[in-house]
């Protein structure tokens, strides 16, 4: 045992370390200014208050630039301020799946998660950090506004900065600082997350399926970690578990830089997934994000599945999850933005349907009272209450299970899908970068044309299609379980059709501004035409109406979904 004493380092505030949509997000060089990281984990410890003696954390990243530093940081940090036990993923490495079910698995007082997400990385990229509570989720606007206040008027920070820990190598060293007892956990970053996914899925029939053993040609399946942190588990949940074979994990191995690869399970950053799907013929296509809570579901062809019908593809085949069966289903949930795909699955099944802001730390009060068991956004984010983060490789074994029972096609499954509900046409429009001031006029703006009166009533037309305003908002959240509110969380413009139009500025940037552009309406009967081309007239008039183009500068977006 390591005997130390910690010392109290003099600082001042940083502008800014405000966390957003998720985690306080900021170019690796911010972060490597003297104090600045020391400043936020401090805040993030000093938030605990008296619960912060003798707890337990977890901490870990998605491998990144800059995570094994942070980590170190943490263990001398977090010893100082009276922790008694530290969580490691090996390397530093930990999904952000993992780490939600860590804190949960051993009760800790929470987690600290080292992930910019879906941003790049590398020197010149993103780094991040975020907070989650001991329910395993994000924390909630009240806590990350308690970090914010205590970050902006820090005046030390404590370290024992003579504690050295090997995040290599798994095993357990102790500690005494300043006389008590420190202990430091070096873990499986796999392990845990999987025993946890062997109890949920059918393992047995998913390997059936991907081996052919139950006398079907094996489904071969692709599945892209973009160089981001789910490489280790998902070689060991496909290949070792599921009998993939390996050559079904592609970039595999968690890079500082992601290898130059932009993590972000999506048309434009994983086109690489799409075309290699398109060329080889696999039935099954799957990426995820930088820390791996992000998931991109193909089917042959690299048919795209659109992650608001994913979500509610999934809720309509919940049978098909033995976990679902053995708990029972309560209710289901999307962010606002999300296409309402799944509305109509919970009306069919009659089961709430709960709306909340974008950013999953809203759905952890509802998974906590009993009333949400599966819940994903239009961001190729899914999950359920098996854990409180969403959950890529949930997602791609929810999918694999699905295939599994209903002996389909994704293609096949989706288009039952929108034969027996119809389709929410959804696509979103990402203006990545944008110039900040001109985004804020641009939402300022729209925030008038949705507080005046005059506005609902009236009808805009593009292309021979005419909708009328039936509601006009900003979107407002009332937390059903804790009453809290959640203001100005997008502008949206409802039609009489139920066809909607929503305006959001992005909380996960790093610099500048990306604007988010959601279009969505519904089809009955014509379910298989392009969405850009079903969409088209919608997207005219919300272009129109916000003066976009003018405002941004854009004539294009960035990325298409
Ligand atoms: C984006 C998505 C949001 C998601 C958030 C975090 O937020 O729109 O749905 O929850 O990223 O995802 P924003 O504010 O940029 O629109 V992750 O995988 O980056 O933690
Ligand atoms: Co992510």
């Amino acid at each position: 045992m390591s005997r130390v004493t910690s010392t109290k380092v003099n600082t001042t505030p940083f502008e800014g370390q405000k966390p957003g949509t998720s985690g306080l997000r900021k170019k690796v060089k911010v972060f490597q200014q003297e104090h600045y990281t020391e400043n936020f984990i401090q805040s993030v410890l000093s938030a605990l208050g008296d619960r912060i003696d003798g707890c337990t954390l977890v901490v870990g990243g998605d491998g990144r630039y800059l995570v094994k530093e942070v980590v170190d940081i943490i263990v001398k940090m977090a010893g100082a301020n009276g922790v008694k036990r530290l969580i490691i993923g090996q390397h530093g490495v930990l999904s952000t799946p993992a780490v939600s079910c860590l804190i949960r698995k051993y009760q800790t007082m929470g987690g600290i998660i080292l992930t910019a997400s879906h941003n790049p990385g590398g020197p010149d990229g993103d780094f991040g950090i975020k907070f989650n509570c001991a329910n395993g989720g994000p924390a909630p606007e009240s806590v990350t506004t308690e970090i914010y206040n205590i970050s902006t008027k820090i005046s030390s920070y404590s370290i024992a900065s003579d504690i050295s820990c090997d995040i290599e190598t798994i095993g357990t060293t102790s500690h005494s600082v300043d006389g008590r007892l420190y202990i430091v956990d070096v873990v499986d970053s796999v392990d845990d997350h999987l025993h946890l996914l062997r109890q949920i899925f059918d393992f047995d029939a998913v390997r059936r399926l991907l081996t052919g053993s139950d006398g079907n040609e094996p489904l071969r399946i692709r599945i892209d970690c973009l160089n981001g942190v789910t490489g280790p588990y998902a070689r060991r949940v496909f290949c070792d578990e599921l009998g993939a074979p390996h050559e079904s994990v592609v970039h595999s191995q968690p890079l500082p830089d992601f290898g130059g690869i932009h993590p972000d399970p999506n048309l434009t950053y994983a086109k690489s997934l799409v075309d290699a799907v398109k060329q080889g013929g696999q039935g099954f296509g799957s990426a995820f994000d930088g820390d791996g809570d992000r998931n991109m579901i193909l089917g042959e062809g690299a048919f795209f599945v659109n992650p608001s019908d994913s979500l509610a593809v999934i809720a309509n085949n919940l049978d098909c999850i033995p976990y679902f069966k053995r708990l029972g289903v309560r209710g289901l949930a999307r962010s606002m933005p999300t296409g309402c795909a799944l509305d109509r699955v919970a009306a069919a099944k009659k089961l709430d349907l709960f709306e909340v802001p974008t950013g999953w730390k809203f759905f952890g009060n509802l998974m906590d009272a009993g009333r949400l068991s599966l819940c994903g956004e239009e961001s190729f984010g899914t999950g359920s209450n098996h854990i409180r983060e969403k959950d890529g490789i949930w997602a791609a074994l929810a999918w694999l299970s699905i295939i599994a029972q209903r002996q389909q096609s994704v293609q096949q499954i989706l288009e039952a899908h929108w034969d027996e509900y119809g389709r929410n046409f959804f696509t979103r429009y990402d203006y990545e970068n944008c110039e900040s001031g001109p985004c804020e006029k641009m939402y300022s703006e729209l925030d008038q044309l949705v507080s005046d009166s005059s506005t609902v009533g009236r009808e805009f037309s593009s292309g021979g299609k005419s909708y009328t305003v039936a509601k006009a908002d900003n979107f407002c959240y009332t937390d059903p379980v804790d009453q809290s509110v959640t203001k100005n969380q997008g502008i949206r413009l409802i039609f009489s059709d139920g066809s909607r139009v929503v305006f959001r500025l992005s909380g996960t940037g790093s610099s500048g501004a990306t604007v988010r552009l959601y279009v969505e309406s519904y089809e009955r009967e014509n379910t298989k035409v392009d969405p850009q081309v079903a969409l088209g007239p919608l997207l005219d008039i919300a272009l129109t109406v916000s003066k976009l183009r003018e405002h941004t500068g854009r004539q294009e977006p960035t990325v298409i979904t």
